[in-house]
């Protein structure tokens, strides 16, 4: 609909609970139709913990572009998050957390299904969800829960499996934003993470029968690109510098992939659209404000905001362009100015996203369901903050293929501020709610529940995790990559119009800067990795001819 336009198991599900005869008769009725209808089985059984019997509410958080580096609980030197530091608190922080695909939409659709991009069939961000696929939102629902999801969905087709459903078309707008929902559009007037946060509460709120418990996704805009602040804290991050990471001016040596990429905050990032110069003052000294497509971005986020708030704006934002001018700052120094500038706004967004949790959780805490809720908070992937010199994601280095995960739920949580070291991904989130749902886990879902998780860390939980990145050619010039990464190392293979490959010791050398592939002393390691990366290709069911094939198909359809 135009409106939207804008494996199996790797290992039995540990913590599995015993089955009663009774539900055993039951499971095997429910597995006999099931195979009859050929499809996989959803039995019901008991949930996995300490509240056996009590089904939980779960409210699944999910951030867009939300740098683990920016999360008060994992240590940021950044930005202050009471609330989600609160969860991670209360509750259990991974420290090792992954998706399978650093982009946006491959990433919520495996959120939905449990599954890799090639297997639910959105790769890139252009990839149509097909909403008829088995979902975790439709298992819940079958399974007795009441469904929703508000806010950010990006694929493209109606979203299905719902009750209730209320979302952004495409990426969103930041301010007065358009909401779609089964009964048509509706504009809101507000800041994004404002209106969102009032309407899942709205939704929370008129929910009449309560004793079934529920599903919300909530699924912020924010941090994401170009990083617009509330009106009412447009100003509160302007004032302050953060310190540099030290990879801002990398080199790329050994890297050329990394070097090809066009997302460096030197080159790349739109004095307009990114760092809010107005395109006047920008072109006063002789800046291109890059692409005609960043000035026409910038002129169409002022337009779309009331005039009130583009007085906020222009307050705030019309003193930082003439000090711009004046400073006239070139080169390296630009490049820093650059970083400042991305930061303060990039981080004020976070802020509202921080309250936003609060708001969500005081509610909870207020009408006594907060302690009967799994919540969850991640994001859809990491992002660079100035690391190796750049913004956005998509490469599976740490900073955007690590992604946060934190959880709350007291009792079947170990609570206490627990920091997890297995290695976990986003395609054990459907497998992970259907298991505290007291849901069996499809078999052909790739990843596997994170409950045995939550009592206490296992380094064994899994030896290693896979990644596929397919937008290219395409915006960041980003070149295909899959690889597989363990405890201790990680490979990378980029292919298309590039044959190389990657390898870091990630103990020696943990800002992946000194690529070791092919170094005598890493052949036993390597061989290792290369022989993972197969079992695991093999298992999801993905492989380097698969791969050539999905590009030849890629490059038909873009008539490459
Ligand atoms: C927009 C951004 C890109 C970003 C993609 C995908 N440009 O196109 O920088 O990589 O979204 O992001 S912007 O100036 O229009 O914001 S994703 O999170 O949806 O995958
Ligand atoms: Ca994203």
């Amino acid at each position: 609909m135009g409106l939207f336009l804008s494996g199996s198991q790797e290992r039995p599900l540990a913590g599995q609970l015993s089955l009663t005869p009774a539900r055993f008769r039951c499971a095997i009725l429910l597995l006999l139709a099931a195979c009859l209808w050929g499809c996989a089985p959803v039995a019901e059984r008991p949930a996995p913990s300490a509240t056996a019997g009590a089904r939980p509410n779960i409210l699944f958080i999910m951030a867009d572009d939300h740098a683990w580096q920016a999360v008060g609980a994992y240590g940021s030197r950044l930005v202050k998050t009471p609330h989600i530091d609160r969860l991670a608190a209360e509750g259990i922080r991974f420290d090792q957390a992954f998706v399978g695909n650093s982009l946006c939409s491959p990433s919520r659709a495996t959120l939905l299904t449990g599954k890799h991009s090639h297997a639910h069939g959105v790769r890139t961000n252009i990839d149509v969800f097909d909403g008829s696929q088995q979902t975790v939102q439709g298992l819940l629902r079958a399974g007795g829960y009441e469904t929703a999801i508000v806010g950010k969905w990006h694929l493209k087709s109606e979203p299905t499996g719902f009750d209730h459903w209320e979302v952004l078309p495409g990426q969103g707008d930041y301010y007065n934003p358009t909401l779609v929902s089964a009964v048509g559009e509706r504009r809101h007037a507000g800041y994004v993470t404002d209106v969102i946060t009032d309407r899942a509460l709205a939704w929370m709120a008129q929910r009449e029968d309560t004793s079934r418990p529920f599903l919300l996704f909530f699924q912020h805009k924010a941090p994401h690109r170009p990083w617009w602040p509330s009106p009412t804290e447009l100003a509160d991050f302007t004032q302050d510098s953060f310190p540099e990471p030290s990879t801002l001016f990398d080199d790329y040596r050994g890297r050329e992939a990394a070097a090809a990429a066009e997302m460096r905050i030197s080159d790349h990032m739109g004095l307009s659209n990114d760092n809010k110069v107005s395109p006047s003052s920008a072109r006063s000294l002789g800046h291109q404000p890059f692409l005609d497509w960043y000035e026409r971005n910038y002129r169409n986020q002022l337009a779309g905001m009331s005039r009130a708030q583009r007085k906020q704006a222009h307050d705030v934002y019309e003193p930082i362009s003439r000090a711009f001018v004046a400073h006239n700052p070139r080169g390296d120094e630009l490049t820093r100015w650059k970083y400042q500038r991305y930061l303060q706004d990039y981080l004020s967004t976070i802020r509202s996203v921080d309250a936003s949790l609060g708001r969500l959780l005081d509610w909870l805490e207020a009408n006594g369901q907060l302690d009967n809720t799994l919540v969850v908070y991640t994001s859809d992937q990491g992002f660079y903050l100035g690391e190796h010199g750049w913004f956005d994601k998509r490469f599976m280095y740490e900073e955007s293929f690590r992604t946060p995960l934190i959880v709350r739920w007291p009792g079947p949580v170990e609570t206490g501020g627990v920091r997890a070291r297995a290695l976990v991904q986003n395609i054990d989130f459907a497998p992970t709610l259907l298991d505290v749902a007291g849901l069996s886990v499809p078999r052909d879902m790739h990843g596997q529940s994170l409950a045995p998780l939550f009592q206490a860390d296992d380094a064994s939980f899994r030896e290693a995790v896979y990644y596929h990145y397919y937008e290219y050619p395409g915006i960041h010039a980003v070149k295909r990559h899959y690889g597989v990464r363990n405890q201790r190392y990680k490979l990378i293979h980029y292919y298309h119009d590039i044959d190389a490959w990657e390898f870091y010791d990630l103990e020696r050398d943990p800002a992946e800067l000194n690529n070791v592939y092919g170094a005598p002393a890493m052949e036993t390691p390597a061989k290792a990795a290369r022989r993972q990366l197969q079992v695991l290709q093999a298992r999801f069911g993905d492989s380097p001819a698969l791969a050539e094939d999905l590009l030849q198909r890629d490059l038909r359809a873009t008539g490459h």
